[in-house]
């Protein structure tokens, strides 16, 4: 197994700096992620039956509204086989995905992606960030990650996927009026892996080429 490195990882943004909940007590042998509301068969799965699910490893970059982006090696489960089982029709495109982080005293954060989009663009449950397991502050134990939506869309520390018919102002959305749908949108952004700024011509996941 290679070493998993990510360039400039000391000049990425603070994790913290970004969490607004702050990081969460969780003991993993009562800590389910629970996926509820319009499936077929409603469930809690432990981490452990997380664990045995296919491995799948992304090497690929996220984007945080605020203009940094970074791209980081992460493993982790499909979300199509986590949702699999719980029964949720993928082909519905009035479907929704509202994920809960774990709450903390400081209350719980939020936010809702469209279903097959997400499905489409192989969004993932990550629990293992360059070779390591997530620490609290990037989510522990698990993390939803879409590449083709800014950051504030992708939950740390879920622990509740809730399919719906509606598409709901998250967190952020609500205090910081940042916009529901959260594609990413063509802007120059900063990579911090590369050390380089880049004008981003598109709408969704930014690819190499994207940065030539
Ligand atoms: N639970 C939770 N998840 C969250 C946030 C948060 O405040 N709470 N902030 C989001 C935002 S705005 C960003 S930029 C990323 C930061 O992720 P990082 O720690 O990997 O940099 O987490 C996202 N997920
Ligand atoms: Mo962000």
């Amino acid at each position: 197994m290679h070493k998993k490195t990510t360039p400039n990882i000391e000049k990425k943004p603070s994790s913290l700096r970004y969490f607004q909940e702050g990081p969460s007590d969780i003991n993993l042998k009562n800590w389910k992620l629970k996926i509820s509301g319009e499936v077929s068969n409603e469930l809690s799965i432990s981490y452990d039956d997380i664990l045995k699910l296919p491995k799948s490893y992304f090497h690929r970059r996220s984007v945080c509204v605020c203009l940094w982006s970074i791209k980081r090696h992460w493993e982790g489960v499909l979300l199509s086989d986590v949702l699999a089982l719980a029964g949720v029709d993928k082909n519905d495109d009035k479907l929704f995905m509202k994920q809960i982080s774990h709450p903390t005293d400081k209350g719980v954060y939020d936010s809702t992606v469209h279903l097959s989009s997400a499905l489409k663009r192989n969004a993932i449950l990550a629990y293992e960030v360059d070779g390591e397991i997530l620490k609290s502050e990037q989510g522990f134990p698990l993390r939803f990650l879409d590449f083709g939506l800014f950051l504030y869309k992708c939950v740390k520390s879920v622990s509740e996927i809730k399919i719906t018919r509606e598409n709901k102002l998250g967190y952020w959305e609500d205090y910081a009026g940042y916009d529901l749908d959260g594609t990413i949108q063509p802007k120059r952004y900063y990579a911090v892996d590369l050390h380089k700024k880049f004008y981003f011509d598109g709408n969704g996941e930014v690819f190499d080429h994207d940065i030539e």
